[in-house]
């Protein structure tokens, strides 16, 4: 990937296409090109085909995609499935045909079988049934990362596919039915502390563990992927992550703090819990040189910070 290339973010308002595009601005990337929902229609073939045809990137990142938290997972799957599967396959078929030099897929850690050996190495893929509550989600990302395999394999293209943990930072969806855990504990503590009130309500038990990764670091580790490696070297998938995880209740008094809510934590254990662990191994990514900045607490106070700039008005 050179400075000038003509560099394609698909989704860059969300989470991850955002902190893409702050990492390659500041890395000096001067010919960024950029979709989001409503440009135009990334679920329609023809759409996609004609951007591509009209724009010809030399390279792509495929940040787009319909993302949520265990709820939303659960209880929209057939959105979940149509959307990932239109959204990815328009534009890896497209990357191929207009000769994008590179493409770097996201995946996400719940491709990996429900009761994975922890911590989850690349080869756990498809070893075991899915976790139920985002089977529909995992699905499509799996096609995604095995139709890049195949491209590659058959075409001879260079499409890589990263699989992160979960992830957090600026420009997440506050939104307290379809977000992911971190950003809606912020949400409520940070309500709870202004309305004065006296207890918060969680999801299920407390008792999972997660591993989370602050977004800047995400954005760093796949343009030092891109900058660096290719399919050749880095086989079908990569996981990118910290290696380390702690239970949901640690990460909730961890808010609880930051934030400044001084009430009861209470567990509602009618809602899910999701997979028991989800921890990464990122021994071959730390075999190729890269490894997280940001720890935890640090995330959660920048994370706070926007929140408090920005994302309220939203
Ligand atoms: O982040 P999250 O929604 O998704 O939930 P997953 C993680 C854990 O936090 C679950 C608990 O055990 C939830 O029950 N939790 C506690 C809460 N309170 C809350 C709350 O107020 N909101 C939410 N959302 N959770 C997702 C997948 O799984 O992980 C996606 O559904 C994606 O497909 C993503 O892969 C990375 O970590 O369980």
């Amino acid at each position: 990937m050179k400075k000038n290339d003509k560099i394609y973010i698909a989704g860059y308002k969300g989470l991850v296409g955002s902190a893409i595009k702050r990492k390659l601005e500041e890395k000096q990337y001067s010919n960024l090109i950029y979709s989001d929902v409503g440009d135009f229609d990334l679920q329609r073939q023809q759409e996609v085909e004609h951007f591509f045809e009209k724009e010809r990137p030399g390279c792509v990142f495929l940040a787009a995609a319909k993302v949520g938290g265990i709820w939303a997972n659960k209880t929209y799957p057939a959105e979940f499935i149509y959307s990932n599967l239109s959204i990815q396959t328009n534009i890896i078929h497209a990357a191929y045909k207009y000769g994008v030099k590179k493409l770097l897929f996201l995946g996400s850690s719940c491709i990996y079988p429900r009761l994975a050996p922890q911590p989850m190495k690349e080869e756990h893929l498809l070893a075991s049934p899915l976790e139920p509550t985002n089977e529909a989600y995992a699905i499509a990302k799996i096609a995604g990362l095995k139709m890049c395999r195949y491209y590659n394999e058959q075409y001879g293209t260079d499409f890589i596919s990263v699989m992160p943990t979960n992830l957090y930072g600026p420009n997440d969806n506050y939104n307290l039915q379809t977000s992911h855990v971190l950003p809606a504990l912020i949400r409520k503590f940070h309500e709870a502390r202004i309305n004065k009130n006296s207890f918060v309500e969680l999801w299920g038990t407390g008792s999972p563990r997660r591993e989370f990764l602050y977004v800047d670091d995400l954005a760093d580790a796949v343009v030092f992927l891109v900058e660096n490696y290719g399919y050749k070297e880095i086989g079908e998938i990569i996981n990118i992550g910290t290696g380390e995880d702690i239970t949901i209740k640690e990460l909730a008094e961890s808010i609880r703090q930051v934030v400044g809510f001084e009430g009861e934590l209470r567990w509602d254990t009618s809602k899910p819990d999701g997979a028991p662990r989800k921890l990464l191994d990122v021994s071959r990514l730390r075999a190729l040189g890269w490894k997280h900045r940001y720890s935890l607490a640090d995330g959660i106070k920048k994370t706070y910070e926007a929140y408090l700039k920005g994302e309220i008005k939203k």
